[in-house]
């Protein structure tokens, strides 16, 4: 099965004021699906076409040579995205609940402070990546990634992902990621980064 985009699950201008229309629709019809396009392109006719993303993201290192490149670009993009949109919500921000809330406040003291760190490492990534909250198979930690990589790559589990690339931006805020990042978490969906952290934990 190739990869395809997922249509979004609520309307592009849903998450605006935050997150403006003509962005989403960019950022969703053509960077995601170019994303997915060239994912599609490189696996095509290998072993590893009928494969899930994660599977493929996971056994990077054993792909043909003339493709990983490709791959940890596209696939990377691919599952980065998917993710993105489904941990983004018109009825987001609040605070998180239950066990990933208890596991934020034993791990980084609050959920203010993991937004602090989140939005520091976004703000510190130079050039384009993702600033991550990941379970890393023993519990939760920060960091971000370069370009498209994930953090399946790297045997973690992705649980919350903020693009800091410009595409995800730069049409309202211009060069401003600091104010990009603040305001993110007003539509973040705890809801489905709980679903995650269960599934992980
Ligand atoms: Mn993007």
């Amino acid at each position: 099965m190739a990869f395809e985009v997922p249509p979004l699950p609520y309307d592009y201008n849903a998450l605006e004021p935050h997150i403006d229309e003509q962005t989403m629709h960019l950022h969703h019809d053509k960077h995601h699906q170019a994303y997915v396009d060239n994912a599609n392109k490189a696996l095509d006719g290998t072993e590893w076409a009928n494969h899930s993303v994660e599977q493929v993201l996971a056994n990077l290192e054993i792909l043909p040579d003339e493709i990983q490149t490709a791959v940890r670009n596209n696939a990377g993009g691919h599952a980065n995205h998917t993710l993105f949109w489904e941990i983004m919500s018109p009825d987001g921000g609040g605070e998180p609940g239950g066990s990933l809330a208890n596991a934020i406040n034993d791990t980084f003291g609050s959920v203010d402070e993991l937004k602090k760190l989140v939005n520091d490492t976004g703000v510190k990534r130079f050039g384009s990546g993702w600033s991550w909250l990941v379970h890393d198979g023993t519990g939760l930690a920060v960091y971000s990634t370069a370009n498209q990589d994930s953090p399946i790559s790297s045997s973690d589990t992705p649980l919350l992902g903020i693009d800091v690339w410009e595409h995800a931006y730069y049409l309202k805020y211009q060069n401003r990621r600091p104010e990009y990042l603040e305001a993110w978490w007003n539509v973040v969906n705890w809801e489905a980064v709980q679903q995650r952290f269960e599934s992980a934990g």
